[in-house]
């Protein structure tokens, strides 16, 4: 899942893509180097963002959705929060929506997605971006994020959504420090178990900061190990700035594990998708 951010602010892209020929671009490369999914997004969700006015957000990424829906063949999610915004982004061509908010921000998101028909990317945040650094206090963490996740599952399915239509997210560096975050990628069989398909974005993110002392665009690296790793305890989508290079990354840990005698990854159960490559069916999983 390549990372489309139409935002001035973004942490590590924002002001970047300045005009709807730029995100085409920015698009038609991250398909060329192997993206499933292109991400549309309109709101700086980093830690202390200020939240955008719906206009504003509509302003942003309508435009955008439908240049690439014409332009390219790539499935399209749309990051927001606000119901509003997703619908708009689901008739200009968009068929998944990324809720950063896991249905907890708008109470008209679930009911939306249920009604069009649209793949959800249910991630777990506590608070808002403005506020969320002063909410990552857990007794136990891994146990409280899949039960706050499976709350808006619950959300979800009383809204009329499917659950093949959902996909987790465990919301890496949302309401998490560098150690929780660490932790949640190394306990992802645990989410991987519950037979949903899993999504991580680790990329270029500040717990990568903090341990290798870089700033985002040096990150590169240590995104891919992270989504190598997260590949091989069950996740099956990375949302990431940097394409070419996670598909490499995620090209070898597949190969390594189709190595090995029993060719399946740990945390795999009932998560049958393969790779970087396989975008168009990890999509029919979410979307249909
Ligand atoms: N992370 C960001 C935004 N949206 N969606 C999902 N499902 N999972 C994530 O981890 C996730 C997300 C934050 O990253 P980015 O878009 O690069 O930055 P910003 O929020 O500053 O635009």
């Amino acid at each position: 899942m390549g990372i489309l951010n139409v935002t001035p602010d973004s942490f590590s892209d924002g002001g970047e893509l300045q005009s709807v020929s730029d995100v085409l671009r920015r698009g038609e490369a991250m398909a060329r180097a192997g993206a499933g999914i292109l991400d549309v997004g309109g709101e700086s969700t980093r830690p202390g963002a200020p939240a955008v006015p719906l206009e504003e957000e509509l302003r942003r990424v309508v435009p955008v959705i439908e240049a690439l829906a014409r332009k390219l063949a790539l499935p399209i999610s749309v990051d927001t929060r606000k119901a509003g915004v997703a619908r708009r982004a689901l008739e200009a061509g968009a068929g998944v929506v990324n809720d950063v908010s896991g249905l907890t921000f708008d109470r008209e998101m679930a009911p939306l997605v249920a009604r069009t028909g649209a793949g959800l990317v249910i991630m777990h945040m506590r608070g808002t971006p403005a506020d969320m650094r002063t909410r990552a206090r857990y007794q136990d963490l891994v146990a409280e994020v899949i039960r706050e996740l499976l709350q808006s599952v619950e959300r979800a399915r009383a809204a009329g959504v499917p659950d093949e239509a959902v996909v987790l997210d465990p919301g890496i560096g949302f309401a998490k420090n560098r150690s929780q975050s660490l932790e949640l990628l190394a306990e992802l069989p645990r989410l991987a178990a519950l037979g949903f398909p899993v999504l991580v974005g680790p990329s270029r993110k500040s717990f990568l900061g903090e341990l290798l002392d870089l700033p985002p665009e040096e990150r590169v690296v240590g995104s891919a190990v992270s989504c190598a790793l997260a590949w091989e305890r069950g996740a099956r989508i990375f949302r990431v700035h940097d394409v070419e290079e996670t598909v490499q990354a995620l090209s070898v840990a597949r190969a390594i594990t189709k190595a090995s005698a029993s060719g399946d990854p740990p945390g795999s159960a009932g998560v049958v998708h393969s790779g970087a490559r396989s975008g168009s069916r990890m999509v029919e999983d979410i979307s249909q």
